[in-house]
């Protein structure tokens, strides 16, 4: 470990199902993973960052059947494919170590040992599993569990399901785990303790149905074909295995495990928290120091889901708004422990107000203000002015640890409502003492220069904090400051800033964005795309023959065609009809022709249809046109036939 780091740190996110598209939900755990992460490198720590993908089941083989590909390809493409789970980690600037996915060929091997220790060691038997199952959460659930004889997760349909099975004797450890659960601060907020062990340890914990036979897209049980692993036994081990447990493709077990934390959603905890514990005791492995379970990004009051079709789409929101803007709203707007309702207003609220008007305006007032004053650099002069100063700079200097408390605490929106509460004290700061009035007389000069000076290192001590939410930005005005230090420990020192600090202007941080304009884009965005050609659905109700044919469908040749006054739909057509006896026919294609265009042509007209008045003239008969939708516009073509078809002969 090299001298100055503070020791190992290990943290992880689930591993995602790539079953279809992440969207802004999945993106919230990793944005607040990787903000975690890397306030702890800013702290010292020597960190291992783990995310990764959860890639079998019975849901990934239904799918990839669905989709006329192998399992494999399935998730080769959501994963690896553009747009997949790596590019919108790298887009979200994710600053993970390692990515582990289930399907890799170490992994999978770790997994057979495992499942053989736990089998050797007696706490895997076989027997037969009979209940319910819900296949899209892939969890096995008693009678008992369902609620309104539904998935209690989802709310979905469970199948019975019996088939013969290995079970995990997870009743056996749940003393040791409601002990750990109750007695510890193993899983946090405290609130999932209560819902644990009352919903689930204190009914009675059964044993757990750990493999399957009616599916084959899993890991196989090595000695005893036809059985492949439970997907959650699979996918809770890629913890250690990413480290090198049962496997020679990672070395680090002992420096990273146990674990500091995971990160995990609140309908996965108790598999976190009861299972996954109780699998570590039987290979007697020493269990993480912490399993924190966050809550859910709520649309309209209801959890996002694919199937819902009502999820939010982070590709879109980081290219309109900004990735460092997106990853700052998720971790600014919501409590991490709890739901919180996400909604585009308040996305675009809040980078309006904090980062626009307050850090935005701060950082290029001061810099603009600077410049003006004083040209390249403050001058060494300054005045400070005890009674003026204090309160800012008392806040300023205690940021680092008021922070630091909160962070530890993964209270995400409370460390940065710390630092917003000094970036208004410093706006505030600005009002009071009036640079521009001191900028008026020379005699002023040093107070001025002081009064900036403690701007500035306000600035480079709110930034070097946001580093782990917005690190482009904190960059960023690490250099408009001159390459301004914004390490761990100068964060906690004020005064660090050279005196004749040389700050350079730039673009505005974070331009203000038109409230109404944005959200009229984000619903233009989020529909779904136009089919590019619509055609009416076909009839269901069939007409008889003789039915048919008493429709008269004949040739006719436009003689003349004018448009009708007061009417922007109708064209009059003069038509030969061959009888001798013109026919008028008025037909609402106005939209579509110019009457000129039409002279001459030969149409096909039905012409047993009863005469009707349209804008006080008679129609005697209806053109017959093809229709269509085009992106979404309606579309009409007139039928023509060759020229060479006498007026008046007979469609049939
Ligand atoms: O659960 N708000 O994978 P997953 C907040 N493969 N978090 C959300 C969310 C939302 N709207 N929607 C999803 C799995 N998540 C397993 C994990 S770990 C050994 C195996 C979170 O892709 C969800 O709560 O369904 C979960 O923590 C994570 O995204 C991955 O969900």
């Amino acid at each position: 470990m090299c001298e100055k780091c503070k020791g190992s740190y290990y943290i992880t996110t689930p591993i995602y199902y790539p079953s279809a598209k992440l969207h802004i939900g999945h993106t919230y755990c990793t944005v607040a993973t990787d903000a975690m992460a890397r306030f702890k490198r800013l702290q010292g720590y020597d960190v291992l960052f783990l995310t990764g993908t959860d890639e079998h089941g019975q849901k990934i083989e239904d799918k990839a059947k669905e989709a006329g590909v192998t399992p494999q390809e399935y998730v080769d493409n959501i994963v690896l494919g553009q747009g997949g789970v790596l590019d919108l980690w790298k887009l979200m600037n994710i600053s993970n170590d390692r990515f582990i996915r289930t399907t890799d060929d170490y992994h999978v091997a770790a997994i057979q040992k495992i499942f053989k220790k736990m089998y050797d060691n007696g706490d895997i038997y076989k027997g037969t599993y009979k209940g319910k199952y819900c296949k899209p959460c892939e969890s096995f659930w008693t009678e008992s569990q369902l609620v309104d004889g539904k998935c209690p997760d989802c709310g979905r349909d469970c199948v019975d399901a019996e088939e013969e099975a290995y079970f995990f004797k997870l009743s056996k450890y749940a003393d040791r785990v409601q002990d750990l659960l109750e007695n510890t601060d193993f899983l946090e907020p405290r609130s999932r303790v209560h819902e644990m062990v009352n919903n689930f340890i204190k009914p009675g914990l059964e044993d757990l149905c750990v493999s399957r036979t009616s599916f084959n897209w899993g890991v196989p049980v090595d000695f005893d074909p036809g059985h492949v692993v439970y997907v959650w036994i699979d996918a809770l081990f890629n913890y250690m295995t990413a480290l090198g447990f049962e496997n020679d493709k990672h070395d680090d077990l002992a420096k990273y495990w146990p674990a500091n934390v995971h990160f995990v959603g609140k309908e996965i905890v108790r598999f976190h928290s009861i299972i996954w514990p109780a699998m570590l005791m039987s290979l007697n492995l020493p269990l993480p120091k912490k399993v924190y379970g966050h809550g859910w990004l709520l649309l309209d009051g209801g959890k996002m889901s694919k199937s819902k079709g009502n999820v939010v789409d982070p590709y879109i929101l980081a290219q309109r708004f900004g990735v460092d803007a997106l990853r700052f709203f998720l971790m600014r707007s919501f409590p991490f422990g709890s739901d919180g309702n996400f909604s585009n207003e308040l996305l675009i609220s809040t980078i309006n107000t904090d980062l626009a008007n307050d850090l935005g305006n701060l950082v290029s007032r001061t810099v603009a203000m600077a410049q003006k004053y004083f040209g390249e650099k403050l001058p060494a002069e300054q005045l400070a002015d005890e009674e003026k100063d204090a309160e800012l700079v008392a806040m300023v200097s205690s940021l680092r640890n008021i922070y630091e408390e909160q962070m530890e605490h993964y209270a995400f929106q409370n460390a940065l409502a710390e630092i917003f509460k000094v970036i208004s004290r410093a706006n505030k700061y600005i009002d009071e003492n009036a640079p521009w009035v001191l900028a008026k007389s020379e005699e002023n000069k040093p107070r001025l220069a002081r009064v900036l000076y403690n701007l500035l290192e306000t600035v480079r001590i709110c930034a070097g904090l946001l580093t782990p939410f917005m690190p482009e930005t904190a960059e960023e005005i690490s250099k408009r400051l001159g390459g301004a230090a914004m390490d761990w420990e100068s964060l906690n020192v004020y005064g660090l800033l050279p005196a004749e600090a040389a700050p350079v202007a730039g673009p505005a941080l974070f331009p203000r964005i038109d409230m109404e304009k944005e959200l009229a884009a984000l619903e233009e965005l989020s529909k779904p795309p136009m089919p590019e050609i619509e055609i009416e659905p076909y009839s269901q109700e069939q007409v008889d023959f003789d039915t048919f044919c008493k429709s008269d469908f004949r040739a006719v040749k436009v003689k003349d065609c004018q448009p009708v006054k007061k009417s922007d739909k109708l064209l009059q057509f003069t038509l030969d009809d061959g009888t001798g006896t013109d026919r008028q026919i008025l037909s609402g294609i106005a939209k579509y022709y110019k009457p000129e265009e039409l002279i001459g042509k030969t149409l096909v007209a039905i012409t047993n249809l009863p005469p009707r008045k349209m804008m006080g003239r008679e129609s005697c008969g209806m053109l017959i046109s093809a229709v269509h939708t085009e992106k979404g516009e309606e579309k009409l073509h007139l039928l023509m036939v060759d020229d060479a078809i006498p007026a008046g002969a007979k469609l049939c």
